[in-house]
């Protein structure tokens, strides 16, 4: 009982983790798409903008998995994976 206890923290903790890398990565990659100058409307822009400065303030915030989806939608703007 006492190990399935400890496996499930484990989980929980690496999961947590996961997110929380991957937040940073999904910028990375929105910062690095913004550079090559996209080819996006003023509007699509600030949008992209939007979701990029939500994202890592939620990010910080500790809500990961928002995070991820909030960057997800400027990244599918960019046309990014
Ligand atoms: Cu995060």
């Amino acid at each position: 009982m006492k190990k399935q206890l400890a496996l499930l923290a484990a989980l929980a903790f690496a999961s947590t983790a996961a997110f929380a890398f991957h937040c940073p990565a999904d910028m990375k990659k929105i910062d690095a798409a913004l550079a090559k100058n996209p080819k996006l409307s003023a509007q699509q822009m600030n949008d992209v903008k939007k979701f990029r400065a939500d994202g890592e303030a939620l990010h910080k915030a500790g809500k990961h998995q928002e995070s991820v989806d909030t960057l997800a939608k400027a990244m599918k703007m960019l046309n990014v994976k």
